[in-house]
């Protein structure tokens, strides 16, 4: 693969790919080895996703190792822990999430948490099929009979546990739930929280990381949720935070795409995985689809009203296939703004650059993100918008060319921030490059 691409490109290629060498466990990636020395489900679908590009053999592993973690209603949880490292490794680790007393439902040979994050794993174990060299398809095929049953449980899980309005969309009841952690959007629901006295939290992580009472306010979610096991009736009825997130719900979309094609590809009924998309994508335009501001915007469900702060989640709503052409258009209009890309050097800013809340440097709340990026760069890409795409493809490796495989970046000079060594920049780097020398070979 490298030598066909420049000569700058092959750099970039095989440092990306050192990056995933140095990250992998032998059995899975770790987000970044110093910061995150765990399994996280987002982090393994879009590590899986550059896998495909570089060790196929390890893509698939890394999925199903994420698997171990399932919960036998079909949750997919957001962090499998490794038992091998201490106790202290990473904040908040196993006894946080169950308190020494696992839920019925949790595995019973791997320790997780109790929550899950946008479901990309269809869309990724699609792609790796889509991948595959001739010689391979009929043995990428194996794979996905195998990995079917648990995508179909996971899906199952969201649309039977988590539509909690019975809107066809999934609800997030934590904000480590959306990817976007500490995100503004989330901002309103979390100061309405009523916090007991007591500080759970750390005052300092040893991480740019919210610290001190936005971290309580996490905590008290995850104690709330453990308290009621993570009871679905729990989350329908009474759970403070319930929330209809558009990046979220379009990642559920495509991947339910995707499964639809993985039943076709393995002898299922792909109708049930069809409807289903069909529902979602109806929810989004009718729920969170904001004709004032022409974008989509996440969705309070405890106050039934959408949340204030336009963010890059949306915009995640382009990677629906059957998105209208009118509502492609006002997105477009929207990020080449100068509320997102039209103002930064490097987009796209992860929070609207003219909201109160946006700031270059914090965690979610305005940084430019590589895993990001790549939603929309995929969502342009397939409506089509070659421009956008270009644009988004350019910015992204130019972030990683100045100043490596960072976590996250400024927006506006391209600074690196947070982790270094980041698995997903790295992975989705190779996927770009990837996607590049596939349309120049065509
Ligand atoms: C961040 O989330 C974790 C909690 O899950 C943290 O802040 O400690 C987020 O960026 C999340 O999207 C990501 O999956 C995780 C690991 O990269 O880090």
């Amino acid at each position: 693969m490298s030598s066909r691409l420049t000569g700058d490109e092959t750099a970039l290629w095989q440092a990306a790919a050192r990056v995933l060498d140095a990250n992998w466990t032998g059995t899975a990636t770790v987000p970044s080895p110093g910061l995150y020395p765990h399994q996280w489900s987002l982090d393994s679908a879009f590590a899986a996703i550059g896998l495909a590009r570089h060790r196929r053999d390890r893509a698939e592993r890394e999925l199903l190792s994420l698997f171990r973690g399932q919960w036998t209603d079909g949750m997919l949880p957001h962090l499998v822990f490794d038992d091998r490292l201490p106790r202290h490794a990473y904040f908040p680790g196993p006894e946080l999430w169950h308190g020494g007393r696992r839920p019925g439902r949790s595995p019973r040979l791997v320790q997780t948490s109790g929550l899950t994050q946008p479901p990309l794993q269809a869309l990724a174990a699609l792609r790796l099929h889509e991948s595959a060299p001739p010689p391979e398809a009929e043995r990428s095929r194996d794979f996905l009979r195998v990995l079917y049953p648990c995508l179909a449980a996971q899906h199952h899980y969201l649309a039977e546990s988590r539509d909690l309005a019975g809107s066809g969309l999934a609800a997030i009841c934590h904000p480590w739930e959306s990817g976007l952690d500490n995100s503004p959007a989330w901002d309103r629901p979390l100061a309405a929280l009523r916090l007991p006295p007591a500080a759970y939290a750390p005052d300092r992580t040893p991480r740019d990381l919210p610290t001190g009472e936005d971290y309580d306010r996490y905590v008290h979610l995850v104690a709330l949720l453990r308290a009621r096991e993570y009871d679905p009736a729990y989350l329908r009825s009474d759970h403070p935070f319930a929330v209809e997130d558009p990046l979220f719900n379009a990642v559920y979309l495509a991947s339910e795409h995707a499964l639809a094609e993985i039943a076709e590809l393995t002898g299922h009924d792909p109708a049930p995985h069809r409807e289903r998309a069909a529902r979602t994508h109806t929810a989004l335009l009718d729920r969170l689809w904001d004709a004032d501001e022409g974008c989509f915007r996440a969705r309070d469900l405890r106050e039934d009203r959408l949340l204030p702060v336009v963010t890059v989640a949306s915009f995640a709503p382009l990677l629906d296939p059957e998105l209208p052409g009118a509502a492609v258009r006002r997105l477009v209009d929207l990020l080449l703004s100068a509320r997102f890309a039209g103002a930064a050097g490097y987009p796209v800013p992860t929070c609207d650059i003219q909201a109160a809340a946006f700031d270059r440097a914090a965690y979610w709340r305005g940084p430019t993100w590589i895993n990001t990026n790549w939603l929309v760069w995929h969502g342009a890409l397939a409506h089509g918008h070659t421009v956008v795409a270009d644009l988004l493809y350019g910015s992204t490796l130019r972030l990683v060319r100045q100043s490596g495989f960072r976590e996250f970046f400024d927006p506006f000079d391209g600074t690196g921030r947070g982790g270094h060594e980041h698995s997903w920049s790295a992975a989705l780097v190779l996927d770009l490059l990837g996607a590049r020398h596939a349309s120049r070979a065509a």
